[in-house]
């Protein structure tokens, strides 16, 4: 059993879109999240050890992170298409941009919208916007996806930044048809629809 702990309009959002993609059988935990204003609070359900958003329970046994959380999830769905597989010249780029994500793209949004990114040492390791920006660029502009010609995990990642607030992503036709691609995902409307509670 799969049970994915989510808060609707959060980065639990896109696994919710993975799991459509991958046509898993999977069950929402709606939880409650402290949200950036200060809003909400930590739900005693959510077996998240900081009670952030995703959490994935699979029996049992507890992830975290939503990049180990696309790992473990295309892992045990390695024929649904979403992800390269070990032997595949695309997984290369595929893991790159994965980690890239969490370990570059995160901290070059963050630094930027708390008014960080002038400073040396912090823009000296993560790189500045401008490059960020020029590397996702250049593979868009190479590829039909952000690791290749096939869609994956890698672009839920991305794609969702770009639905959720467009600036965070380069401003470039290339990437507005590349969300308007990914926006069209029979998946992405499927999980739209379970984004809340039901009534
Ligand atoms: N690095 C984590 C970040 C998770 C995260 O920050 N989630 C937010 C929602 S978008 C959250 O749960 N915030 C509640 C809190 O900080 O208490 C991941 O990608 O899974």
């Amino acid at each position: 059993m799969l049970t994915l702990y989510h808060a609707p309009q959060s980065r639990s959002s896109r696994i919710l879109w993975l799991l459509e993609e991958l046509g898993a059988d999977y069950e929402i935990a709606y939880v409650d999240i402290v949200h950036a204003d200060g809003s909400g609070g930590p739900d005693a359900k959510n077996p998240h050890p900081d009670k952030k958003v995703p959490a994935l329970v699979h029996d049992g046994t507890l992830i975290t992170e939503s990049i180990a959380i696309a790992l473990y999830l295309t892992d045990m769905c390695p024929d649904a298409g979403i992800a390269p597989k070990v032997s595949n010249p695309e997984r290369g780029a595929y893991l790159t941009w994965l980690a890239y994500y969490a370990g570059v793209m995160e901290p070059v949004l963050n630094l930027q919208f708390f008014d960080l990114d002038e400073h040396d040492g912090l823009a000296h390791t993560f790189r500045s916007r401008k490059e960020m920006d020029e590397r996702i660029l250049a593979s868009l502009n190479a590829t039909t996806y952000i690791a290749g010609e096939n869609f994956s995990a890698a672009d839920i990642m991305i794609a969702s930044l770009g639905h959720f607030i467009r600036e965070m992503l380069p401003a470039s036709d290339v990437v507005d048809a590349y969300l308007e691609r990914c926006s069209d995902r029979p998946a992405l409307a499927a999980a739209n629809a379970k984004e809340v509670p039901p009534a």
